[in-house]
């Protein structure tokens, strides 16, 4: 898993770089190689510039030295049997691996990622994090930017990274495939481009995950009947494995970092739970973070991290201890009263000249509802903010938002479980109605009674949001969206409400990088919480955790016109309608407008 700086890690594709002799080490044997020295307007081909209108930018008066690759990619969705805690189960799986294929590219590149589905299942894959400037269509989520690619056909997901890198993930994005239907994107700096903090002897991809026993399928088809919560997952896992079980010797020692006395690893920790937030910690190493959500942070030391569904942390860890094993632990954070799975995920650091019958050093993972641990962490991420990496906090608001989210219950008279009620969730009492025809499609060939535009910006009736519960528990169901104009600035404070149980929504917004600026416990008070905002160094990111009866804010530009999902990456929540959409107008000048569809964007 250990992914070496200098190699090429991508078998496939082709290389748009300076003449041969500025080549270097770039390039393999199935790289197909295109020469360009850009000088001036001339110098490249129609072909080359048919090839690649999104990368390519001239200049008339400097040489000016592009090197950017186009990154081909097969996503072959099949199914295999899979073993884990003792028993075994067909399990969706991208080219027969769950966790599946690490997809690398540098910011600038365009990649192409044909996905053929072979299951039963509608497919559709999300590139978690990726801004899809004018390419929606690439963007996944089924039945808002695509319908899904049915069994038997394929689609190419077609997208240009621009101004990004850092540690993503991609995901199926429809039903529970996400289950096993994940792995990472890693996006390199541009070739030259150093890291803004010591470059790591080497890098690692860790992966945080669930695993059920059951069909993950089966488990939400029967909590949806019931009207019930979901049966919570048997074990976590880290990179595919949960690491020593007690009632299951054959299990095995699950992942094993090797690392040399030393030397320094920088860890891509992913979590890719489908409904659980993650601690998060390595025994006797402290983990430096440098980044969350492809966005670099002010560095700063921590023994142990909380991450999100959806979310992405690197940590810089030192092998500076005494030559030994040393277990890694991803457990549950849950501040409420919900349950989850209590299972403690564990894998090994491998200090090299080790005996692999040498005693581990464990660590004891925090209590599941350490939120003073959970609070820390997260309030020590602050943006980077540094020339190069400038935080372009929108100051001024064009649209103040206040959005509560949380549960409701609504009547079910085939819920007997449930007696006759079942549990849903919403965003301001709407509990999003999935459409059968894709929102980006319906606005840009603006078919009519596919959505309306009149999603609510505030509560419909104001309540003691984290309070007693008003009396009607009842949400409204519709397939709503909110308009914003090409580049207007949006604030949204996302409110948690304690209907049933307060608890942490970690909310996930499709298209756009925003910036946390204020969070709190209780109700957002619109006097007095402003003032404390952090409008300087707040995180940039792309999934942020509401805090269990409490708020946050965040602030973005509406810069990329399109349909752009937001919803909580619990996939329980998200099931149960706590999610909704942003349709941003086309802008008037000449880059500000959807691109029009793939020939092959899937029917529905
Ligand atoms: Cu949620």
């Amino acid at each position: 898993m250990v992914y070496n700086h200098t190699s090429n890690a991508v078998t496939d594709g082709f290389l748009v770089s300076l003449p041969p002799a500025y080549r270097g080490v770039i390039g393999n044997r199935h790289d197909r190689l295109v020469s360009v020295f850009q000088h001036g307007h001339d110098g490249l081909s129609s072909k080359f510039r048919r090839n690649n209108r999104h990368c390519f930018r001239a200049s008339a008066t400097i040489v000016n030295a592009i090197s950017f690759r186009v990154r081909h990619y097969k996503f072959n969705v099949v199914t295999r049997n899979a073993s884990r805690l003792c028993s075994s189960k067909p399990i969706v799986t991208v080219n027969g691996r769950s966790p599946g294929p690490t997809l690398y590219a540098r910011e600038g590149d365009t990649v192409l990622v044909k996905v053929v589905n072979h299951v039963k299942y509608n497919v559709s894959i999300h590139w978690h994090g990726i801004r899809q400037l004018r390419t929606g269509w690439a963007d996944g989520p089924a039945y808002i930017t695509q319908c899904p690619i049915q069994p038997g056909q394929s689609y190419v997901y077609n997208f240009t990274i621009t101004g990004q890198r850092g540690t993503l993930l991609w995901h199926a994005h429809i039903l529970w495939l996400r289950a096993t239907v994940h792995g990472a994107l890693v996006v390199l700096p541009k070739r030259g481009v150093p890291y803004p903090f010591p470059k790591p002897h080497s890098e690692v991809v860790v992966i945080l995950a669930e695993w059920w026993k059951s069909d993950t399928e089966a488990v939400i088809n029967q909590a949806l009947k019931s009207g019930l919560a979901p049966n919570v997952s048997d074990a976590h896992t880290i990179n595919g494995h949960p690491g020593p079980v007690s009632n299951c010797p054959s299990q095995g020692a699950g992942f094993t970092l090797n690392v040399q006395n030393g030397k320094t690893y920088m860890l891509r920790i992913i979590n890719a739970a489908l409904n659980e937030e993650l601690f998060f910690k390595i025994a006797g190493h402290k983990l430096t973070v440098v980044e969350v959500d492809a966005t670099y942070v002010k560095p700063f030391k921590t023994d142990t991290i909380v991450i999100a569904p959806g979310q992405t942390t690197n940590v810089i860890v030192k092998a500076d201890q005494n030559a030994g094993k040393y277990a890694f632990s991803a457990s549950p954070f849950m501040d409420a009263p919900i349950a989850v799975d209590n299972n403690t995920a564990t894998a090994t650091l491998h200090y090299s000249g080790t005996l692999s019958s040498s005693p581990t050093t464990f660590t004891t993972a925090p209590p599941k509802n350490a939120t003073p641990i959970a609070n820390n962490f997260i309030d020590s991420l602050k943006s980077l903010n540094s020339k190069k990496y400038p935080a372009q906090v929108p100051t001024k608001v064009d649209h103040s938002l206040l959005f509560a989210v949380g549960l409701g219950v609504n009547p079910c008279p085939s819920c007997k479980a449930g007696n006759g009620s079942r549990v849903v969730a919403s965003v301001n009492n709407v509990t999003f109605v999935m459409p059968t025809t894709a929102l980006l499609q319906a606005h840009f060939f603006k078919i009519k009674g596919v959505f309306t535009t009149d999603f609510p910006g505030n509560p419909p009736i104001a309540f003691n949001y984290t309070g007693a519960p008003p009396a009607n528990l009842q949400t409204q169901n519709g397939t709503k969206v909110y308009r914003l104009a090409y580049n207007s600035t949006v604030q949204v404070v996302l409110q948690d409400t304690g209907i049933i149980a307060p608890e942490n929504h970690p909310v996930h917004l499709h298209g756009f990088n925003f910036f946390a600026v204020g969070k709190g416990l209780g109700n957002y008070n619109p006097k007095n919480d402003p003032k404390k905002f952090n409008l300087v160094d707040p995180v940039e990111r792309n999934t942020i955790g509401v805090p269990a009866g409490g708020w946050v804010a965040i602030r973005f530009r509406a810069d990329n016109p399109g349909v752009w999902f937001m919803h909580c990456h619990l996939e329980v929540h998200t099931t149960w309608g706590l999610k909704m959409a942003f349709l941003v107008d086309n802008g008037k000048g000449p880059n500000e407008s959807v691109l029009p569809p793939p020939k092959d964007l899937p029917k529905c």
